[in-house]
Parts: C-alpha cells; sequence; structure tokens
C-alpha cells in the first residue's frame, strides 16, 4: 500500500465533518469518525442507534433476517407477513442467484410471497390471515418448508408467528414451518436481523439430517450470500481443489444441505458480520471449529485456500491447492499486468455493510490503489478492531432485546474435529481459528474509518479527497455520480459479478478499470467546481437548500 502524505490532514477532515452538526450530535459522531491506526487500534463506536433525521445507509432488521440471511436459500417459501411493500425490496433486487440440480427441483427465488396485510388486519389481528396464505402456499406448491418474516406492524400488534407456524407444521405433518420475529425496529440496523436469523437457522434446520455424506475434506461456507454468482466461483474452486461443500450458508444451497451441515468438519466463514453467531453455536453443540477466510481477491483466495489445506493437514490436500493456485494466478496476472499501470496511485472510498468494506480494499490493493477512507454501515466493533475486543463491548438496551440461545454440547453428535492441542498448533501456524483482526489492521496509519456514514458525510468526503472511485450502494449512486466521482455498487456489483476467486478478481480488475480511466467523469462538474467555493460559501449551486 502506498503512504497517503499527500492526502489531507486528517483531523481537519474530522473537524469538517462534523462541523455543522448541532453539539450534541457532533460529539456522537465523533466517535465514529477515528483516524486509524493500525499499531494501535482505537476504539470505533459501532451498532449504535443512527440520530434521528441524519440520513444513513442502514436498512432494518427484516432486512438483515429475510433479505439478507434467508433470502438465497431456494426452497423454503419465505413469507413476509406485512403490508405489501416491505415485500417489494425482498424480490430480487439483492442479485442473489441460484442454480438447481434439475429442471423440476424447486426454486422460489424468483417468487414474492407476502400476507398483504390490510388496514383490518392491523386493528382485528392478522394471524388468520397468515394461516390462510401459509395453507396456500403449501396447496399450491408442496415445498419441504415454509418461513414466516414479520414486519414492524406484526410486532405492534401482537401477531404469534410461532404459534400460528407450529400449528400449520402440526396440521401438515411434512413441511418444517416456522417463524421469525424479525420486524424491523428490532434492532439499530440490519444487523440485528442477521442475529435473529441465525437463531432461527440453528433452531429449525441445522441437525435435522444426520446422513454422513461422501468427501474427504467436509466444509460448510458461511457467509456467502452467491450475489452476482460469487457462490458459484467458490464452488468452482473448491470441487477443484478436493474440497467438499456440505452446505453454504445461505448462498444457493437448499434447506437439505442447511439440515445436513452439521456433518461437515470445518465452517469458514467470509461474511463475520452476518453469521459469526451461527459459527459459534456449531462449535459448541457440534464440535466444528470456524475459520475466517475471504475469497475477495486473488491473493486473499489464494491464502485461504492454503488455511483450509493446513486445518485439514494433508499433503495431498495441500498438493492439490498448489496445483489449483498454480493453474489459476497466471490468468489472474496476465489480466493485473496490463491493467496495473492505469490504476496505480489511484484512490478509493468504500462504505458498504458490515463486511465488504473491508475485503474488496484487498481488491484495491492489487489494483495499486489505496483505501483513503472505509467504513460500514451496521458493523460492530469486533468487524473493526477484531474480535479480541469482544469482552469490553457494553451489551446496551437494544441488543438486549434479541435472543440470545443457551447452546450446550449435543448429547449425541458433540465430536471435537481437532483436540485443544491441534487447535493451539493451528493458531500458532496463524490460522485465525474461531477468530478475525477486523479491518482497520489492514488499513493505513491516519486513512479514515468511518461508522454509519450520513449523507452529509459523504458529500463532504467527496468534495475533500475527490476520490477516483467510491463504493457504496443504490441510494448513493447517482449523488456521487452527479459530482464527476464514478460509483461502484459493492451490494448488488450493478450488473456486474462474480468478483470472488480467481475468475472474479479478473472481472473486478476491468470493471474498475473501465470506471477510474474513464472520461466521461472529467466533463461532469460538480457543483464546487462550477463556482469554485472551495470556501464554503454555496452560493451558485443549481439546488435551492435550506440554510440557516
Ligand atoms: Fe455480509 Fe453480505 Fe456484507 Fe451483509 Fe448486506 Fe450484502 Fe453487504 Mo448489501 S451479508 S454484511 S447485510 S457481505 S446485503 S451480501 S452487500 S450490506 S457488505
Amino acid at each position: 500500500m502506498g503512504t497517503n502524505t499527500h492526502f489531507p490532514d486528517p483531523s481537519v477532515v474530522k473537524e469538517e465533518l462534523i462541523q455543522k452538526y448541532p453539539a450534541k450530535v457532533a460529539k456522537k459522531r465523533a466517535k465514529s469518525i477515528i483516524i486509524n491506526d493500525p499499531q494501535i487500534i482505537p476504539e470505533v463506536q459501532a451498532n449504535v442507534r443512527t440520530v434521528p433525521g441524519i440520513i444513513t445507509q442502514r436498512g432494518c432488521s427484516y432486512a438483515g433476517c429475510k433479505g439478507v440471511v434467508l433470502g438465497p436459500t431456494r426452497d423454503i417459501v419465505n413469507i413476509v407477513h406485512g403490508p405489501i411493500g416491505c415485500s417489494f425490496y425482498a424480490w430480487m433486487t439483492r442479485r442473489n442467484q441460484t442454480r438447481t440440480e434439475s429442471l423440476t427441483d424447486a426454486n422460489y427465488i424468483p417468487y414474492c410471497f407476502s400476507t398483504d396485510m390490510q388496514e383490518e388486519n392491523v386493528v382485528f389481528g392478522g394471524e388468520k390471515k397468515l394461516k390462510q396464505a401459509i395453507q396456500e402456499a403449501y396447496d399450491l406448491f408442496h415445498p419441504k418448508s415454509i418461513a414466516i418474516f414479520s414486519t414492524c406492524p406484526v410486532g405492534l400488534i401482537g401477531d404469534d408467528v410461532h404459534a400460528a407456524s407450529k400449528e400449520m407444521r402440526e396440521k401438515f405433518g411434512d413441511c418444517n414451518v416456522f417463524g421469525f420475529s424479525c420486524e424491523g425496529y428490532r434492532g439499530v440496523s440490519q444487523s440485528a436481523g442477521h442475529h435473529i436469523a441465525n437463531n432461527g437457522v440453528f433452531k429449525h434446520m441445522v441437525g435435522r439430517d444426520n446422513t454422513p455424506s461422501e468427501g474427504k475434506f467436509k466444509l460448510n461456507l458461511l457467509g456467502e450470500y452467491n450475489i452476482g454468482g460469487d457462490a458459484f466461483e467458490i464452488e468452482r474452486i473448491f470441487e477443484k481443489a478436493g474440497l467438499t461443500l456440505i452446505s453454504s450458508f445461505s448462498g444457493n444451497s437448499t434447506i437439505k444441505q442447511l439440515e445436513n451441515s452439521h456433518m461437515a468438519d470445518l465452517n469458514v466463514i467470509q461474511c463475520h458480520r452476518s453469521i459469526n453467531y451461527m459459527g459459534d453455536m456449531m462449535e459448541t453443540k457440534y464440535g466444528i471449529p470456524w475459520m475466517k477466510v475471504s475469497f475477495v481477491g486473488a491473493e486473499s483466495s489464494a491464502k485461504s485456500l492454503r488455511k483450509i489445506a493446513e486445518y485439514f493437514d494433508d499433503d495431498e490436500l495441500r498438493a492439490q491447492v498448489e496445483a489449483v493456485i498454480a493453474e489459476e494466478m497466471p490468468k489472474v496476472k496476465a489480466v493485473i499486468d496490463e491493467i496495473l499501470p492505469r490504476t496505480t496511485g489511484k484512490t478509493a472510498m468504500l462504505f458498504v455493510g458490515g463486511s465488504r468494506a473491508h475485503h474488496y480494499q484487498d481488491l484495491f490493493t492489487e489494483l495499486g490503489m489505496t483505501t483513503v477512507a472505509a467504513g460500514y454501515e451496521f458493523a460492530h466493533r469486533d468487524d473493526y478492531e477484531g474480535r479480541d475486543v469482544l469482552p469490553t463491548i457494553k451489551i446496551d438496551a437494544d441488543s438486549k432485546n434479541i435472543e440470545e440461545l443457551k447452546v450446550l454440547p449435543d448429547p449425541e453428535l458433540y465430536n471435537p474435529r481437532k483436540t485443544d492441542a491441534e487447535l493451539e498448533a493451528l493458531k500458532e501456524k496463524g490460522l485465525e481459528i474461531n477468530g478475525y483482526s477486523g479491518m482497520m489492521q489492514q488499513m493505513t496509519k491516519k486513512s479514515l474509518v468511518v461508522d454509519d456514514l450520513s449523507h452529509y458525510e459523504s458529500e463532504k468526503l467527496i468534495e475533500i479527497y475527490k476520490p477516483d472511485i467510491f463504493c457504496a450502494g443504490i441510494k448513493e449512486k447517482y449523488v456521487v455520480q452527479k459530482m464527476g466521482v464514478p460509483l461502484k455498487q459493492l451490494h448488488s456489483y450493478d450488473y456486474g459479478g462474480p468478483y470472488t476467486g480467481f475468475e472474479g478478481a479478473v472481472n473486478f480488475y476491468k470493471d474498475i478499470d473501465r470506471m477510474v480511466n474513464n472520461p466521461v467523469w472529467k466533463l461532469i462538474k460538480a457543483p464546487w467546481q462550477k463556482t469554485g467555493a472551495t470556501n464554503g460559501k454555496s452560493k451558485g449551486l443549481e439546488a435551492s437548500y435550506v440554510t440557516q
């Protein structure tokens, strides 16, 4: 990574980001805007409520549960219990893909199931309508499973989705019906929904099918949701390396795979934020260790494969992994060698989710670019500072809202895949067993780390740093592009992807090259360029703003 001495003084930037806020708000935001030091990682305020009135990038608990964690499984009928608007955004907009094994296999991803709550249901209760909807879905599709997702009004009026699910499950006998209390307001962001989803998947699916599967090196891929086909590329690599994927959580997955997932011998976690709870619970109940990996970036993919081979401690697997890397890397290198001279020295900003703002920095590093500022929308301190800080995180009222499952070793199925001594030896070799060192350790000194970035702050950052590319989502895309800076969507990948693995890295290099070197951006004048008003005076802006 390059030095960032030519960047503005980060303390001056920080001051500028908060100076317009009322004193109380400025004080609060200051704790979430941090000047990084990878040696002595400073504390970041994260996973706290957004200040009312500030526009940020966050979503809701229902989005995290239904949209993120459960959405990508293909053969569960996911019914949204709520008004129709909540369902609109649950329908294909995340670009999570799936591939059935045959044309007759169940795939409900293209459908949108909703109870379409009306005023009458809100006033007199919606359970009757919910049960009717479950019955209708069962009669039409005969699915193996139906899951119910609660939206805000469900919690407000007290519909019992769990009782309704249980009643229907017992009535059908051959369909696993269960519900989630993932009302949008349950937490400060979609992160609460991830936790609720993990609990439900663990309680209602994992461990129900003990059929042993073939394969010498069996693993689950946790926290990979197959956006733009990412999971397909990882599956390709696993297969080539001789690894057997039992289940992914939950990109391109089926209920059968999830029910059988406790038969694997290792959980690898890509997105720590959304699924770390599952890793911990499966370790306690079944004795399966978890390990942080990342298949975002060619180097990271190679590193992750080597870590997996070390875990299984098998020479044949090591050799196979090396053969895969040796075969894949030259193709990646040929592309990067051609692109690198055009991207080296450029700058990027990444503000997205709870994991990609970290992972995608690897791809920018491979492009010779520097990440000058980054942050998550809804991650927790451990995703920034590393899991070592977990014991020091204060549990506030918002977190207490979410059920913490009491998990014990299973009397029959608990089987530690590695002894304590073996795990220690692996850690000594540098394998992050049950660990994650977070985003900040990897970022340069004096780069900016901002949690739950506000819209105002993003405009200021662009104005001050003028980055070559800004990475965020659809809500930011056109505002940023109108400022003359290309925006890459790191949620949906715009229309691109996959970006994981070796082939994904090549796709990403090409897409970013096209964006940062496109002359069209120089033809757009940002507001401050039009007026030359960099001194804070905004006269001359085309839009009229309310001024104080
Ligand atoms: Fe994990 Fe995700 Fe992300 Fe996420 Fe998301 Fe997503 Fe994301 Mo959008 S699970 S935390 S809740 S990697 S939908 S696939 S891109 S914000 S950075």
